[in-house]
């Protein structure tokens, strides 16, 4: 396959019309998008996404749901949904220009809304992630983040959201298309990736290109990835290092600022288009493609080859070819890399390999990582973001019924931690939150799910910077204090602690009074009474209260932290 490297049409208007549309747009509905629908409008309007025009109508959502089609029959996996809320939905009417702005407010695009409808959001989980469960990030966006409604409708470009990070290893689609022809690359293997880059990365996609006989792009995604890996500042910066690796002249990198959605063999199918609008000829397609770990059973989400089944199904169509990831093993003996299933003498030699997992434990511990394994240079890198667990920010967030013992317990435990004295420690407890941040807060649903995310913004800013957060509110909402973990989750660790004190103990203790008033009616919507609570299924610690010390709760949770090495056993 040689490639065409023609223009691939954009969504932008000229510079002159940009500046007209940007004055006259402050008279339209404006729409302030999400990181995620900035990174899919980017591709919108670069050509990454081409053939989309704009948002999916109802009719081509329905088409790539089912048949992973749009309605004019053309492949396309993956549903570029604009989901908004219900109130700014009803406030619309087809036919009328909204502006979609990022979250400065800065103009990017408008967009004529032709479609606007409530999405069976199972069915799409269904049909599109192949269960509808939780566990799965998309699944979990889909349900917990995405608004109700669904708009599309053409997009009209304006600019590109601004990056003021990496810009010069940033390419459209077109710019990547110029390059290629200028430096002649005819024939071009694309490497996705959301992780760094060790020997054996190097030597699979430099195997790879001399397979196909291609050169070599490095297109690593740096919109969005899977909760929890690792930042692409870090990454890029590995990949600069592993970049210098490669023979001078047959490799290059560009960053993709794609929100991938982890959807296995769909995303290989969606990942391959967008390689081929990006000019490429081949596509890596590895072991687990976009996989998106276990679901709710323990179970993989997808078989280990149905993304590069899928693939080599739809390979015409998509217009790129299929390298098939060889799973790259190290061989003491001969001192290289070599495909684990090309070694014929395997009882004779030995095999060595470090898991992601292994690998992790490495740099918590702060274990020796060989030189067989990776570049000094990346280690360095991956040492200086991931300091070993006790020397990084982690959050305590205790949950449990009002009256359970959270905010004596928290208090004792940030004693402890002070008079150990290696980290800087903050308690936010609930009713010292409710005094100050949320203040203006009530007990609904919606007000104590706002309360919730803002202690865990302050708990993750306390975290990235290296300092202990212990927060004490109630916390009665499970999806909730999943969202607050996963923010977290991205700078340390995250350890839920329940504070299991039965309903009825806490009731009979009453130390504020409150139980009495909500039984009589005077408090409403009064958690264990009269509103609800989610029982954390699978906390770090669940401590019981009745009949221990406050000093032994305390103590187990340290114990928990020391046993996760966040703090350094004594
Ligand atoms: S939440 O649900 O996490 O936002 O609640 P939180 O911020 O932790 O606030 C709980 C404290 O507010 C008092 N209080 C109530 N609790 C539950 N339900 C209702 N309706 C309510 N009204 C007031 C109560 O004293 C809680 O304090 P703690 O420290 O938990 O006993």
């Amino acid at each position: 396959m040689l490639s065409n490297l023609a223009p691939i049409p954009e969504l932008y208007v000229s510079y002159e019309s940009a500046q007209k549309m940007k004055a006259e747009a402050g008279e339209l509905t404006s729409l302030d998008l999400t990181p995620r629908q900035i990174c899919d409008l980017e591709l919108l309007m670069n050509g990454g996404f081409n053939p989309l025009k704009g948002f999916l109508s109802e009719a081509d959502y329905d088409g790539v749901v089912e048949q992973m089609r749009l309605a004019d029959g053309t492949l396309w996996p993956m549903p570029i949904t604009l989901d908004v809320s219900e109130k700014f939905a009803e406030g619309l009417e087809l036919g009328q220009d909204i502006a979609l702005r990022d979250q400065e407010g800065v103009i990017l695009a408008t967009m004529t809304v032709t479609d606007r409808w409530t999405p069976d959001k199972a069915r799409e989980a269904e049909k599109v992630f192949g269960a509808d469960d939780q566990a799965h990030p998309a699944v979990n966006y889909l349900h917990n983040v995405a608004g109700k409604v669904y708009l599309g409708g053409p997009v009209t470009g304006i600019q590109q959201p601004v990056h003021y990070d990496f810009r010069a290893r940033r390419d459209t689609p077109n710019e990547l298309r110029a390059f290629f022809r200028k430096v002649g690359w005819r024939r071009v293997v694309a490497f996705q990736t959301r992780n760094p880059l060790h020997r054996a990365h190097q030597e699979l996609t430099f195997r790879a290109a001399r397979e196909a006989q291609a050169n070599l792009l490095i297109h690593p995604v740096v919109g969005m990835t899977k909760p929890g890996d690792v930042d692409h500042f870090t990454r890029v910066r590995c990949y600069e290092a592993v970049l210098d690796k490669y023979p001078a002249a047959t490799t290059s990198m560009s960053l993709l600022n794609l929100a991938m959605r982890m959807a296995g063999p769909r995303e290989a199918v969606w990942h391959g288009l967008i390689r081929r609008n990006h000019g490429c000829t081949h596509f890596i397609v590895g072991r687990d493609h976009a996989g998106p770990g276990k679901n709710s059973a323990g179970e993989d989400f997808y078989g280990p080859y149905e993304a590069q089944d899928l693939f080599r199904k739809y390979q015409d169509e998509i217009g790129i070819e299929m390298v098939d990831f060889k799973h790259m093993v190290y061989v003491q003996e001969r001192a290289q890399y070599e495909p684990n299933d090309e070694i014929a003498d395997k009882d004779n030699v030995t095999i060595l390999n470090i898991s992601g997992t292994e690998l992790r434990r490495r740099l918590r511990e702060g274990l020796e990582i060989p030189e067989w394994f990776s570049f000094p240079e990346v280690v360095e890198q991956l040492r200086h973001r991931y300091p070993p667990r006790s020397q990084q920010g982690f959050t305590v967030f205790f949950t449990g019924f009002s009256g359970s013992g959270k905010s004596t317990i928290a208090n004792a435990l940030m004693v402890k931690l002070m008079e150990m004295g290696d980290r800087p420690v903050t308690l936010l407890d609930g009713d010292i939150v409710r005094k100050n941040l949320s203040s203006e807060l009530g007990f609904s649903k919606e007000h104590r799910d706002l309360n919730i995310r803002r202690i865990g913004y302050v708990a993750s800013e306390i975290t990235k910077n290296g300092g202990i957060a212990i927060c004490a509110p109630i916390a009665p909402y499970a999806t909730t204090r999943r969202a607050v973990r996963e923010d977290i989750e991205a700078f340390g660790a995250f350890v839920e602690v329940h504070v299991a004190t039965s309903i009825e103990e806490c009731e009979r203790r009453d130390r504020k009074g409150l139980y009495k008033l909500a039984r009589e009616g005077k408090i409403k919507e009064f958690t264990g009474i009269s509103d609800p609570y989610d029982v954390p299924e699978d906390p770090e610690l669940r401590v019981e209260t009745q009949n221990v010390e406050v000093d032994n709760c305390a103590h187990q949770v340290l114990l928990k932290l020391e046993n996760m090495g966040l703090i350094a056993g004594r």
